[in-house]
């Protein structure tokens, strides 16, 4: 079977390989159109020289204060701060630092590749470590909730490496190529012998199709080995994280329009409209437009109520 045109994308796909076997791991590269080649023949790329030392270094150390007060938060530390290996959420409401990296050239050139001009933010996510660790993370694919059959990446991540990423230090086993097996080989994962553990520098971007099969490895000699994982779906997906709950009032006041497009306040056709009350935005445009949160939502016989989103106001105690 050949891969389907993809028609909201320009997308080029290879053919499909024959069997579940891997492909080498494709050479790091700082050409944006190696990369983008490298996305379509391997599922995966090492886009390196991205960021200069100084925002590695920023990134590193609003990553680390952020880990430290969430370790801090003892009984209501969020999940994921458990363990050597720690994960950090939403870090969309944690610094301005982390957000630009959405808003870079490269995010669009790669991201924009695989899943087209409106693809979305699915999650903004952060990982350390802060001890050594011999947990290895069984292999899976990102888009493991989209059909096997879909011949099209619907999800890609990008890692910005804050570290170089070596297999002495925890670096991610991926199976280069297994995007492009046959939809039986997508839904147990292969053997940990197909796979092969990365190398690229810190300041690199670490990019994958949603359909490549990996997982986080063991970094036996606790090495920092940190990241910042910016995820992003197709726009007619649901998202990792439920931005219209959990994203400060504030940080979409700060937003550009880009921005706030791609954490899904612009609609999608009819996708992600706010529906049944009246704003500024819906009336200024047809076809996509930006989204506004209304003051109220209207209930029952017509009543107005208060829409409450979540602010930079402090809980006490
Ligand atoms: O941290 C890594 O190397 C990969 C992490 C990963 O794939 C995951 O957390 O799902």
């Amino acid at each position: 079977m050949q891969p389907a045109a993809h028609r909201q994308t320009k997308y080029v796909a290879a053919p499909p390989l024959e069997g579940p076997t891997p492909l080498r791991l494709p050479a790091p590269a700082a050409d944006i159109e190696q990369a983008r080649a490298d996305l379509t023949e391997y599922g995966l790329c090492f886009l390196t020289g991205v960021l200069g030392d100084a925002e590695v270094d920023a990134l590193r150390e609003r990553l680390g204060r952020q880990a430290a007060a969430e370790r801090s938060l003892g009984t209501l530390a969020p999940p994921g701060t458990e363990g050597p290996r720690q994960q950090l959420s939403n870090l969309v409401n944690k610094g301005r630092v982390f957000l630009d990296l959405v808003e870079r050239p490269e995010t669009d050139a790669l991201a924009g590749y695989l899943l087209g001009k409106h693809f979305l933010v699915s999650s903004l996510t952060g990982g350390l470590f802060h001890g050594a660790s011999s947990d290895v993370q069984p292999l899976h694919r990102d888009q493991g909730q989209v059909p096997a059959t879909a011949d099209f990446p619907a999800i890609c991540n990008l890692f910005w490496l804050l570290d170089d990423f070596t297999p002495e230090r925890g670096s991610t086993w991926v199976v280069p190529g297994s995007h492009r097996w046959a939809p039986e080989h997508m839904v147990k994962a292969p053997p940990r012998e197909l796979a092969a553990q990365i190398e690229a520098p810190a300041g690199s971007i670490f990019a994958w199709d949603g359909r490549v099969w990996h997982g986080a490895a063991a970094n036996p000699e606790g090495h920092p080995r940190r990241h910042v994982s910016t995820f992003y779906c197709l726009p007619w997906m649901r998202q990792q994280e439920n931005w219209g709950v959990t994203c400060l009032q504030e940080v979409l006041d700060e937003a550009s329009p880009k921005l706030k497009a791609r954490m899904g306040l612009r609609t999608y056709g009819t996708l992600g409209m706010v529906s049944g009350t009246r704003t500024s935005a819906e009336a200024a445009s047809l076809g996509n437009y930006d989204v506004e949160f209304p003051e109220y939502v209207i209930g029952e016989e017509g009543a107005l109520h208060p829409l409450r989103r979540v602010s930079r106001s402090v809980a006490e105690g």
